[in-house]
């Protein structure tokens, strides 16, 4: 098949599992068109499969508000039509539901071939962004549009189909993680930079937005390392990463802690950690969670949308309240305290991702593109 692959090429969640998606894709011999602004983070090696297409947006000094979404089209058109694609793919309804149906119309028009547009919806487009009302009436009516919307986690089409009409089904196809390549083993020597007198590391990931609570964060390392040796590792960078580290310097947590800023080897990074923590407000799914059972560390978050569906209370980590510092510190002592029950949820925790194992999900994506490839009539999709 030949698929063309439309993402957020940045470090957040969406843009990585896209990313993963065409690589796995491109694995099992599809062709894949990765079409975006920049080179996406994790798309870092050869592959003879995949192809990637730069959108550029020609300034003039009468776009105050250069149109993107336009350039996006028309890449997306020019892609479809010089390389005979089979259907796009889009990840995060904006502005990509919308540039990708005004493609699929272009092309009907042109040239008229039918080119299937899949939605995956993956979560602040719904629940953050999308719900604005400068975007609802066009996120709507793109998602409407779509061939096949598909959303990350229960959670999120419940959210969908609670805040936009819509009228197609939208089928669950859960993230995944290559959990053959989060099982590293710890690098001694980089453990020993970050705890040198054998302390647990305590670790977060994120693109620090407000949604993540990073404060929580120091907030819990705080009560942590009054009883357990401790080190603090931030992973990312993001508009609240300064008010982190004031409030580190604000409760003299300094010395134990470290921002590393933004990395692509995320799973040599997690094969160091004892414990993720996080605290958002809400995560559709929780991908940076996923990727931390997928290197055998246990997860303490909060039980906010669709991370209850991926975490196991007690067995793969704890989840609480949103901002329920309190409790979410207990359950990590419980854990850091005792050699045995720390071993016993590192196990659960890697066992239990594995059902999100890529070699599980990325079939399910392909038994929907397939849907669009036979040529008789399509029958409601089953859940
Ligand atoms: O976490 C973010 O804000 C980034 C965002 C994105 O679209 O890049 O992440 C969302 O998509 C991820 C991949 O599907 C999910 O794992 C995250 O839970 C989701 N974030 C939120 O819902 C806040």
């Amino acid at each position: 098949m030949r698929i063309g692959i439309v993402c957020y090429p940045t470090f957040g969640g969406s843009g990585v599992l896209a990313t993963e998606l065409g690589k796995a894709l491109a694995d099992k011999g599809h062709q894949v068109h990765f079409i975006t602004y920049q080179q996406p983070v994790r798309l870092n090696e050869f592959n003879a499969n995949i192809f990637y297409h730069e959108v550029r947006v020609t300034t003039y000094p009468l776009f105050d508000y250069p149109p993107y979404e336009t350039a996006l089209s028309s890449t997306m058109v020019d892609v479809i039509v010089n390389h005979q694609l089979d259907l796009l793919h889009v990840h995060y309804a904006i502005p990509h539901a919308s540039a990708a149906y005004l493609a699929k119309k272009i092309v009907e028009s042109t040239t008229g071939r039918y080119v299937p547009v899949i939605t995956t919806l993956h979560g602040t487009d719904i629940t953050l962004v999308g719900r604005d009302k400068t975007f609802a009436p066009v996120v709507a009516f793109s998602i409407n549009q779509s061939d096949a919307i598909t959303a990350v986690s229960e959670n999120l089409r419940d959210e969908t189909y609670r805040t936009f009409p819509i009228e197609k089904e939208i089928r669950v196809i859960y993230n995944f993680v290559d959990t053959r390549r989060f099982h590293k083993k710890p690098i001694d020597a980089f453990r020993k930079v970050i705890a040198p007198n054998g302390e647990k590391i305590i670790m977060h990931a994120s693109n620090f937005r407000k949604v993540k609570r990073v404060q929580d964060v120091v907030r819990i390392f705080e009560i942590v390392r009054r009883k357990i040796p401790a080190k603090l590792l931030f992973v990312g960078d993001g508009p609240e990463r300064s008010g982190a580290e004031g409030l580190c310097r604000e409760l003299g947590l300094c010395d134990d802690m470290r921002f590393v800023g933004k990395q692509e080897q995320m799973e040599e990074i997690l094969a160091i950690a004892d414990l993720f923590l996080l605290t958002s407000e809400y995560e559709s799914f929780g991908l940076a969670a996923l990727e931390a059972m997928a290197a055998g560390v246990p997860v303490i978050s909060t039980n906010a949308g669709g991370l209850p569906e991926i975490a196991i209370q007690g067995e793969t980590g704890y989840l609480n309240d949103v901002g329920d510092i309190y409790g979410m510190s207990d359950n990590a002592i419980r854990i850091l305290e005792d050699e045995a029950v720390l071993k016993q949820f590192k196990a659960n925790a890697a066992a239990h991702a594995k059902n999100f194992d890529i070699h599980r999900i990325v079939p399910q994506y392909e038994a929907l593109y397939n849907r669009f490839l036979k040529p008789e009539p399509l029958q409601p999709l089953l859940t």
